[in-house]
Formats: C-alpha cells, sequence, structure tokens
C-alpha cells in the first residue's frame, strides 16, 4: 500500500513562484509514489481579514494553479478545506492537548502578530499550528510536502499526535515534513532577509504565478541588489544568490553554469536573462491555467470532498470514542 502525503495552501493571495518552487512543484512529482491528499486551506486564510468574493475567486484559483502545475485529479484528491467540518472538530480536541508554551514559539505567529501588534491579532492567527495539525492527522499522514517556513508546523504536529497516542492509545500517524529537493526558502525581491510572501506590504516582493510578462520584468528590474558587479553566488550577496537560486530553479542549469555564463557582464544583462527564464516557464502556464474552467475544477473538488469527508470522518469517530465523548446514536 501507498503511503499518503497531504498538503495544503492557503487562499490568501496571489501565489508566487516561491510557493511552486518551495512547495507546489514537489507535489506533482510526489504523486505517482504516495496516496496524494491536497487542500486549498480556506479555514487557514481567514486567520488574516479576506474579502469574501476575494476568498471564493481566490479558493478556485489556487486549485486551478495545483492543476496547471501538474498535480492530476485522477491520482490525487482536491477538496477545499472548509468542506470538511472534521478539520475544526480535531483542531478543537488538538487545542486541549497543545501547551500556550509551544504555540508562542512558532516563528510565523511570532513574525505576523508582530506586524499588527500580538494583543491586537486574532487568536487564529495563535492556534493557526493546530488547525494544521488537525488537517494532517485526520488523514493517517505519512509525509506532509511543504517549504521550509512550515516544518516548524510539521513539528509541533508529530508532538501532538504523540501526545494524544500517550494519552489515549495509538490513534494518529506520525508524519514527517518533506522539503523539496532542492529545499530553499525563495527570498523576498525587495528584500533579500525576508521570504517572498503573499501577504507582503510591496507588490515588487514578490513574482505571483499570474504576473504577465511586462510586469515580471518591470519587477525583477527593480529587484535590489547587492554591491559589486560581477554575477557571483556567495552567501555575501543574498540579493544575487536569491536572483541566481530563481534562475537555476526555473531553468535546471546549475548555479556555476550561471556564473560561467555571466561573466564578464553585469546586473543588467543578468536581470534580463532572468526575465527570460520566468516569463518562458510561465507563460505555458498561464495557458494551462486560462484553459482549466470554473466548472471543471468544481467537479473535481466535488468529487474530492466525498473521499475526503469519508476518511475524515471515520477517523473522528474513532478519536470521539478515544477520548470518552457519548455517541450521538
Ligand atoms: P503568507 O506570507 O501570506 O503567509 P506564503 O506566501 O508564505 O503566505 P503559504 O500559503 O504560507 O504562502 O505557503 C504555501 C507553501 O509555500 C508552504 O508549503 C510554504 O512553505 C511554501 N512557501 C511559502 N513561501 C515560500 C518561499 N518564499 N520560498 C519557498 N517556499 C515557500
Ligand atoms: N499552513 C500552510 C498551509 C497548510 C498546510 C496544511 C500545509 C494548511 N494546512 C496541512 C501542509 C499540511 C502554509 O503553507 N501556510
Amino acid at each position: 500500500m501507498k503511503q499518503r502525503i497531504f498538503s495544503g495552501v492557503q487562499p490568501s493571495g496571489n501565489l508566487h513562484i516561491g510557493n511552486y518552487l518551495g512547495a507546489i512543484r514537489q507535489w506533482g512529482e510526489l504523486q505517482d509514489q504516495y496516496e496524494a491528499i491536497f487542500s486549498v486551506a480556506d479555514l487557514h486564510a481567514i486567520t488574516a481579514p479576506q474579502d469574501p468574493e476575494t476568498l471564493r475567486q481566490k479558493t478556485l484559483e489556487i486549485a486551478k494553479i495545483y492543476l496547471a502545475a501538474g498535480i492530476d485529479p485522477e491520482k490525487c484528491t482536491l477538496f477545499v478545506q472548509s468542506h470538511v467540518k472534521e478539520h475544526t472538530e480535531l483542531a478543537w480536541i488538538l487545542g486541549t492537548l497543545v501547551r500556550m508554551a509551544e504555540l508562542e514559539r512558532m516563528t510565523q505567529y511570532k513574525d505576523k502578530s508582530q506586524k499588527g501588534g500580538a494583543s491586537e491579532s486574532g487568536a487564529g492567527l495563535f492556534t493557526y499550528p493546530v488547525l494544521m495539525a488537525a488537517d494532517i492527522l485526520l488523514y493517517d499522514t505519512a509525509v506532509v510536502p511543504v517549504g521550509k517556513d512550515q516544518m516548524q508546523h510539521i513539528e509541533l504536529t508529530r508532538t501532538l499526535a504523540k501526545r494524544f497516542n500517550d494519552r489515549f492509545g495509538e490513534t494518529f500517524v506520525i508524519p514527517e515534513g518533506k522539503l523539496s529537493k532542492e529545499g530553499q526558502v525563495i527570498m523576498g525581491l525587495d528584500d533579500p532577509s525576508k521570504k517572498m510572501s503573499k501577504s507582503a506590504a510591496s507588490e515588487y516582493n514578490y513574482i505571483s504565478l499570474t504576473d504577465d510578462a511586462d510586469t515580471i520584468r518591470k519587477k525583477i528590474k527593480k529587484a535590489v541588489t547587492d554591491s559589486g558587479s560581477e554575477i557571483v553566488y556567495s552567501d555575501d550577496k543574498p540579493a544575487l544568490k536569491n536572483l541566481i537560486n530563481i534562475y537555476t530553479l526555473l531553468s535546471g542549469k546549475t548555479a556555476q553554469e550561471v556564473e560561467e555564463m555571466y561573466q564578464g557582464k553585469g546586473y543588467g544583462d543578468f536581470k534580463e536573462g532572468l526575465s527570460e527564464v520566468v516569463v518562458g516557464f510561465l507563460t505555458p502556464f498561464q495557458e494551462k491555467l486560462a484553459g482549466i474552467s470554473d466548472e471543471a475544477v468544481e467537479e473535481i473538488l466535488r468529487k474530492g470532498v466525498e473521499k475526503a469527508r469519508a476518511l475524515a470522518s471515520a477517523k473522528m469517530t474513532q478519536v470521539r470514542e478515544r477520548v470518552g465523548f457519548l455517541p450521538a446514536e
């Protein structure tokens, strides 16, 4: 029997090449080897304020992006998180097991709550990792393919699964996180000290998967660079290193090959070359995306949710019994 993988992305903004390279690309590569379930994490998205109509549109768009990235609905289960009520139910139970100090240690929480002030930020931002643990544990997930920034949440998921199992008996599979082969975090184009993020203040932080060619060229032109003019891959030049990483991940060339190509040339030439690489990748991607209708994704999501509900509901019956809840009938 194949092991199960589970992952998701929140429909909270424009997906960018960091999301693709850090997470979604490897999902497509894993779908033959594993039994795969992919969710659109709309419950997570509302931990930041969302406009309802935009949230609906983004939810469909993310599902389309999964398909355009090569996720095959014949092989995988795709569904919208809020369609399966067991996620919030299990999150409540796990929320009684998690410790405040464990949640206070989460980097994502610290970063995000700092932006608006911790005392003003919603409690959902704080308990976010508990809902994520519920997503993963409901499906007996063995492997969770995500970007590096999410690894801390997977660690917490393991802790909670073990804690539950110790207290109530073997119930959950202990999952493992899985980084893409390269494992890099793509940094912001306007600030290479922070990860590229769809909720960044400036759109010059990221290249969205739906940006057109002109926008891409403009954003790459404006991307910050380091001092000096040679094209070298080094930790001393974090901005350039990040741009070279993007170049290599999308072109298949090594960093050394890129350095050689641009020997004796400057940032202008390199940035033009990088723009062509990014446009060359995104143009066919966007053509695929445009070819997927709302109706087609809705149908795929309807089929997916049936499968997800069956698995989640069986697991929750077991969890309720272990915890000591009286059966309703
Ligand atoms: P936000 O900044 O709004 O929280 P995000 O851009 O970080 O959003 P998520 O939905 O949190 O996006 O992440 C989706 C997936 O993409 C996760 O697996 C995450 O690890 C990965 N990911 C996000 N940003 C990057 C990045 N800059 N580089 C590599 N992987 C990333
Ligand atoms: N928090 C994740 C999205 C997410 C997820 C999950 C990833 C929600 N539930 C379950 C893996 C498994 C993020 O990338 N921000």
